[in-house]
């Protein structure tokens, strides 16, 4: 990728410059750099005790299949692990990510299960963004986020590990502050906890990854991954917002890691006392299906209703 630069710790060639960390790294040291920056992460916010159970998340994209290549790396000799892809039932885009989630488990010998959304709630993502008039994704990743959780409390998991990278949490970072919407902001954080049983813990081992660096780990180590987006993808107003702190990371290199790490360790933490403190809103528990709500009904028990009427 660059010509004539040399890794800054062995002096063979350089395959990618940093401009964020302002090192060139060969392919080797690239690899051992991701490594140890995801542990670092993982040991930072204390995302996994030695002996935890982990179910590894895996859409078939870049950042999941290197997520899953570099923990399988930290975690096999200490930690139980299992793979899961969700079958979303969205035609050629699902059929693709199925195969390549299967190639990748075998190659890494990882226990692995696929899970359809279709066989356990009787329609596909497809169907079920034709019935109901929402944005796709945002109907995919409520359904995405309550099979995940479902099956994890089935397996008896103590944590799922996600894919989201630097650039998701800035974007999402971004678009909750411009919308204001606090109790949004408020749950964008590395490890989410188990605050109620039907609630599996959450982490984010690539939080301070880049969408970059997962695409150059996956090209070193010969990883395939789905290279077509989701169809729904394209018109998301959130991948839009992405492409543009990728611009302003272009501009200022290092911006979107200091943003995260502002909003981390000091931002956070000041809503988190200012918020919680003022607020005693009472959870509740669905009628429908016992799992965390406000309301009556959760979210996800209208969603289906919906799909299925
Ligand atoms: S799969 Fe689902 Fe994504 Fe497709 S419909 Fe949107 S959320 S873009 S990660
Ligand atoms: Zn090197
Ligand atoms: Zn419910």
């Amino acid at each position: 990728m660059i010509k004539r630069n040399r890794c800054s710790l062995c002096k063979s060639k350089a395959f990618i410059f940093l401009k964020y960390a302002g090192i060139k790294l060969c392919k080797e040291h690239f690899t051992i750099y991701f490594i140890n920056r995801m542990a670092k992460t993982i040991k930072k916010y204390q995302m996994i005790k030695p002996n935890e159970k982990v179910l590894i998340g895996v859409s078939g994209g870049k950042d999941s299949i290197a997520m899953l290549h570099a923990l399988n790396e930290i975690l096999k000799d200490t930690n139980e692990l299992i793979a899961v892809h969700i079958d979303l039932g969205i035609n050629e885009y699902s059929t693709e990510s199925r195969e390549i989630f299967k190639q990748i488990c075998s190659k890494i010998g990882i226990k692995n299960k696929i899970v359809s959304i279709k066989k356990r709630y009787g329609f596909t993502i497809e169907e079920a963004i034709k019935r109901v008039k929402r944005p796709p994704c945002s109907i995919c990743g409520l359904i995405k986020r309550r099979i995940l959780n479902e099956y994890a409390i089935e397996l008896g998991v103590d944590k799922i590990a996600t894919g989201h990278t630097l650039d998701d949490e800035v974007t999402y970072l971004l678009i909750n502050y411009i919308d204001g919407k606090i109790d949004m902001l408020l749950k964008r954080k590395p490890i989410l906890p188990r605050i109620h049983r039907k609630l599996v813990a959450r982490i984010k081992p690539l939080y301070e990854i880049s969408d970059l660096e997962t695409q150059i780990y996956c090209l070193i180590n010969n990883l395939k991954y789905v290279e077509k987006p989701c169809p729904y993808a394209e018109d998301s107003p959130t991948l839009k917002i992405k492409k543009i702190i990728m611009q302003l990371e272009e501009i200022r290199p290092g911006t979107k890691l200091s943003l995260l790490r502002n909003f981390t360790n000091k931002i956070h933490i000041a809503l988190e006392r200012y918020y919680l403190e003022k607020t005693n809103e009472k959870i509740n528990e669905c009628i429908k299906c016992g799992y965390p709500t406000s309301q009556k009904v959760c979210a996800f028990c209208k969603l289906k209703e919906k799909i299925q009427s």
